[in-house]
């Protein structure tokens, strides 16, 4: 039996924008794996692993953890994983990290989604979570503003012009962004 290539969709957004939520809708609708870097770098923390200490520092600044090391968090869950439907949520947030990626997977992804959120927006939602992310405070958040306007959003505008990014109004109830999301995914049949 052939095995069926993959299919691979990087989830962009800023801080709060959305992602991990419309994550977890897309998985229970066409079962993907969800792989959010976030998460797989503070699973590195709260595991104690080797770079944990160095993870949770810039993490805590709101800074981009070095790209080999989270590629390498990525490469080992999709090679873990029997699925070859991945949604890979939070990256890459940097040019740097993008050609690091490209370079060691040695492919484009299929599509990319976008969650275009107004600012203030954002900043609320994250004020609001309090579920205890270290990250998750005024002044951590203005650098991860920052970070993502400087160094995210050319890597947003690089896939616009490969042709690939669908831009998604993030500023909706979840279930009206949802369905904005099955529209796009529809015409992949993922
Ligand atoms: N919420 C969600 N949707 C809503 C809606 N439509 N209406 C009202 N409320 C809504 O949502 C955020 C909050 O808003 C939640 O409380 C939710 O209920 C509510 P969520 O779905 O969590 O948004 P998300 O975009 O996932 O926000 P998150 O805070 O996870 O975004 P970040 O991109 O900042 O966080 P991430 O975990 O990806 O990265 C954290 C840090 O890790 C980075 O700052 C960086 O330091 C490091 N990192 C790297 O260095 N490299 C990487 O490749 C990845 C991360
Ligand atoms: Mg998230």
């Amino acid at each position: 039996l052939k095995e069926k290539s993959q299919f691979i969709a990087f989830v962009l957004g800023g801080p709060g924008s959305g992602k991990g939520t419309q994550c977890e809708k897309i998985v229970e609708t066409y079962g993907f794996t969800h792989l959010s870097a976030g998460d797989l770098l503070r699973h590195e923390i709260s595991s104690k692993s080797e770079n944990g200490s160095m993870i949770l520092e810039i993490i805590k600044e709101g800074k981009i953890v070095p790209s080999e090391v989270t590629v390498k968090l990525i490469l080992k869950s999709i090679s873990s994983t029997d699925n070859h439907k991945f949604l890979i949520d939070g990256f890459p947030r940097t040019e740097e990290n993008r050609v690091a990626y490209e370079r060691i997977i040695g492919a484009e992804p299929n599509l990319v989604l976008f969650f275009d959120c107004p600012e203030e927006v954002m900043v609320k939602r994250i004020l609001n979570r309090k579920q205890g992310r270290i990250d998750d405070n005024d002044e951590t958040v203005k650098t991860r503003l920052k970070v993502f306007k400087e160094l995210s959003l050319p890597v947003v505008k690089y896939y616009s012009k490969k042709g690939i990014l669908h831009t998604i109004n993030g500023d909706r109830t979840e279930d009206e962004i949802s369905s904005q999301v099955r529209e796009v995914l529809s015409a992949y049949e993922p």
